[in-house]
């Protein structure tokens, strides 16, 4: 049986070569062995996908890689899904989190990696989806305790500030608390345009909102 290191070295590797099958492979492996699916998503395929991140930020990948090479970490996350589920399965809900990638932006596997972690941890998810309009944030405020967004630009983070405005204009900002994720946000950004929560990464999400409704 393969060890936790080459199965992530595994995981890394299908994300560099773009290659489906193979993710799906690490992860089926990893699920034999009986490693934490959470840490060959970090640990594994994260952190190779940053790295294709920033070679296309250097102009040394493309768009097309960009895109095969997320489709591979989809791949491999499809298959540890339903054991991360299944191994978390909750039946009282803690509260529901209503979340979705922000308006003009499409990244969603950080924002899906967010949904299961804090789904395992007993909240109610409402997945408003991607490239979500800020209009349909306010109207799920209505059912939610929290109302949570993602962006990975720097071009869309700047919506987050009118998802607190127009709670606020919409009488309902004191009746929900605000999330705020994704690679370019920040705890200053954060504080700055005055979300209640920002959170790192899916665990971090989790230990802050269970704090809140502890
Ligand atoms: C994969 C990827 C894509 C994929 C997305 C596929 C998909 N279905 O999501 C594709 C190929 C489609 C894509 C497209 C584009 N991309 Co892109 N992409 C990336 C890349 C390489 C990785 C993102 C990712 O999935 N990371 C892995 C996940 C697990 O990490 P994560 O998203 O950060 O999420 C974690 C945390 O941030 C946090 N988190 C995330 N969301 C939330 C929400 C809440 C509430 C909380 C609490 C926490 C939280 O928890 C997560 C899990 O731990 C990044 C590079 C980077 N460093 O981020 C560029 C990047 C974000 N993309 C970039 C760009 C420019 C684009 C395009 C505009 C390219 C183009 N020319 O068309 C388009 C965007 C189109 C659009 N309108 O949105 C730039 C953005 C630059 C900027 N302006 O800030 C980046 C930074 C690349 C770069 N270095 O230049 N991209």
């Amino acid at each position: 049986m393969a060890t936790k290191e080459e199965i992530i070295t595994m995981a890394r590797t299908a994300i560099e070569e773009y290659d489906d099958e193979m993710a799906e492979e690490a992860a089926a492996e990893a699920l034999a062995a009986g490693i934490d699916p959470i840490e060959v998503i970090e640990e594994g395929f994260t952190v190779a996908m940053n790295a294709a991140g920033e070679k296309f930020e250097a102009g040394e990948l493309f768009l097309p890689h960009l895109i095969a090479a997320s489709e591979a970490m989809t791949a491999g996350i499809n298959v540890l899904t339903p054991a991360i589920e299944a191994a978390g399965e909750k039946t009282e809900s803690i509260g529901t989190v209503a979340l979705g990638t922000i308006e003009g932006d499409i990244h969603s596997i950080g924002k899906d990696i967010v949904a299961t972690m804090l789904k395992i941890a007993g909240f109610k998810i409402n997945d408003l989806g991607r490239d979500v309009a800020i209009a349909s944030y306010i109207e799920a405020a209505k059912d939610a305790d929290v109302v949570a967004s993602s962006a990975l630009m720097t071009t869309t983070m700047v919506l987050q500030i009118q998802i607190e405005e127009q709670l606020k204009e919409a009488g309902l900002r004191d009746s929900v608390k605000t999330m705020v994720g994704g690679a370019p946000v920040t705890q200053d950004w954060a504080d700055k345009i005055g979300a209640d929560i920002y959170a790192e990464n899916a665990n971090d999400a989790v230990v802050k909102l269970k704090a809140l409704f502890a």
